[in-house]
């Protein structure tokens, strides 16, 4: 056995856990933390200055090395600042060991805040350690629930008594972490009957393909079966978006998901659905044909069988699974199946063609708008950006014209927020530089979004991390228009348009160049469309925090 505080045996236990970043800000009950960090160099404390900032800035990193982010936050008030982000790791499955300091176990009546119960229901597993044996064993479970499959938010809080009183412990190293569940024969081959079988397949992928590396194995089983690829999350390259097969995203909870889903009598689907009506009423209870097949794959049992009708759940690694189905699909096919696999594929293909001179036709429509159109700003942006750079997506209604400017075909290409709390983008896009030190990365944010955490923007400059921020600056929150009007179309039945929008236009233009000015950011605005290009390769040669503050068109 080991003595030592409770403030030593933490940061020999996030040693232990291969803790290179410690994302935080700080209060007088983290004190015994923030004394113990100036005798461990080896960490790097990155000091944030709005709480939201350290958790879209961990959820990213976390996603682009694939390990835990460690954050530490100030006791009730630092972690209520915390808790929307924790909403997106939470729905992303995102691995963060969120911390924060508390009171000394024996102020229990003295309005000692339950930490725990706060932030509980944002995280896989939480904990409070209240004496100091405790520290290791509930740093080494954190982090063990953060990694493992299902992965998911931790959280950890410390009572003063037990970080500066002495413990004993017998410290070791994690155990490694193996994701490949594999997947029952049985399912498996049920599976494979029913691909066999299928006359019009869709896959319906989400960000656990990315989670799971499984990129290549989709692919290949998409090309054998001539499957159409629809994404019910494209936070991350999940699907080459240039494949012919690829037919965007799909809201399956919405009249037109269940609309394209009619035709298809075989559905796979790939990780957590994202079936939501958003904040509607009257959600619908199912998205397919009563007679079609419905296989789902996942890591997460609760994901499979619990909210939809399911044939066949499949609780596996998904590159597991999947590599096992197109072996044994490419065994059973004859020429006839390839034949019909390959028409589809060829049809998908004449679809793509259209789509794309559908989306020209759009561009060069709206290429010389004034105010800049997000389709003239994103398409100018993707020309002059190098390829292999990072794209951060927080741009909400531009990111329609971001998808279709950018062709997301390499896994680590694209990053954007999981969950609906608005303001990832700012602290994810510090997350993504930080883990992908050589790489250029550029971060296209709405300004509503950016306006949630603007604070990273001083982060950025302090630690000299050099993304090029793009604020897509319509002065408004323009979604909340667009969904006003499907909820007055759908579900109120009106059909009348002189109805007024509240609380989504914010007056004068709010000028977020002059912001990044205040926080040592070098920043344009941009009004000109012709400025675009050059001012954005100023700013990525810059090699320093930049961002570009861009007036662009917020009509419907
Ligand atoms: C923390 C938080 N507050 C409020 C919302 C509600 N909300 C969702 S999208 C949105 C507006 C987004 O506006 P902006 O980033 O400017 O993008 P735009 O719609 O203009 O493209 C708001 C306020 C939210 N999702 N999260
Ligand atoms: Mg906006």
């Amino acid at each position: 056995m080991t003595k030592m505080t409770g403030r030593k045996a933490l940061f020999e236990s996030l040693k232990l856990q291969g803790v290179e970043y410690i994302f935080g800000n700080p209060g007088t009950s983290e004190s015994p933390i923030m004394h113990e960090l100036q005798f461990h160099p080896e960490f790097k404390y990155v000091l944030v200055f709005q709480e939201g900032v350290a958790i879209g800035m961990a959820d990213a990193y976390s996603r682009a090395t694939g390990k835990p982010a460690f954050v530490n936050l100030h006791i009730e008030t630092g972690l209520g600042n915390a808790v929307s982000l924790m909403h997106n790791a939470r729905e992303g499955g995102s691995q963060i060991v969120l911390s924060a300091g508390n009171l000394d176990i024996r102020e229990y009546d003295r309005g000692r805040t339950d930490l725990v119960e706060m932030v509980e229901q944002f995280t896989k597993f939480s904990g409070e350690a209240t004496h100091p044996d405790q520290v290791f064993g509930l740093i080494n479970r954190a982090f063990h629930e953060a990694a493992t499959p299902p992965t998911g938010p931790s959280f950890v809080s410390f009572s003063a008594n037990a970080l500066d009183e002495e413990g004993s412990y017998e410290f070791f190293s994690p155990s490694p972490i193996t994701y490949g569940n594999r997947p029952s024969n049985n399912a498996i081959t049920d599976a494979i009957q029913t691909l066999k079988n299928a006359k019009h397949p869709a896959f319906i992928v989400g960000d656990r393909i990315s989670q799971s590396s499984a990129w290549k194995e989709i692919v290949e089983l998409s090309d054998l079966s001539g499957a159409a690829v629809y994404a019910s999350s494209y936070s991350e390259m999940n699907f080459p978006n240039d494949h012919p097969n690829y037919k965007g995203e799909i809201r399956l909870g919405y009249p037109e998901g269940k609309q394209i889903m009619q035709k298809h009598d075989v559905v796979f689907a790939v990780g957590k659905l994202s079936t939501g009506y958003w904040m509607f009423s009257n959600p619908s209870p199912s998205f397919f044909q009563p007679k079609t097949k419905f296989v789902h794959i996942d890591v997460d049992s609760s994901n499979l069988g619990s909210y939809l009708k399911t044939d066949i759940p499949i609780l596996s690694d998904p590159k597991t699974a999947l590599e096992e189905i197109t072996n044994g699909l490419s065994e059973v096919i004859d020429g006839e199946y390839k034949e019909s696999a390959s028409l589809r594929t060829k049809q998908y293909s004449i679809d793509k063609s259209k789509a794309t001179e559908d989306w020209k036709i759009r561009l060069s429509q709206k290429y010389e708008n004034d105010p800049i159109s997000a389709e003239r700003l994103m398409a100018d942006a993707s020309s002059v950006i190098p390829t292999d750079s990072i794209i951060v997506n927080d741009a909400v209604t531009s990111g329609n014209a971001l998808m279709n400017s950018f062709p997301f075909n390499k896994p680590g290409s694209l990053y954007g927020g999981r969950g609906g709390a608005l303001g990832w983008g700012m602290g994810g896009a510090l997350g993504i530089q930080l883990a992908n030190p050589d790489k250029k990365v550029i971060a296209f944010c709405g300004d509503g979004s950016a306006l949630m955490t603007i604070q990273g923007l001083l982060t950025a400059s302090k630690e000299n991390i050099p993304i090029t921020y793009i604020v897509c600056n319509n002065s408004l929150y323009r979604v909340l228009k667009v969904n006003m009007n499907f909820y007055r179309e759908n579900v109120l039945n009106l059909k009348d348009d002189n109805e007024k929008y509240m609380g989504m236009e914010f007056g004068n233009r709010i000028d977020i160049h002059t912001i990044a000015k205040g926080m040592n950011v070098n920043s344009w605005r941009i009004d000109d469309p012709k400025d675009i290009k050059p001012r954005l390769v100023e700013a990525i040669n810059s090699n320093k925090p930049s961002l570009l503050d861009v007036t662009i068109d917020g009509t419907l």
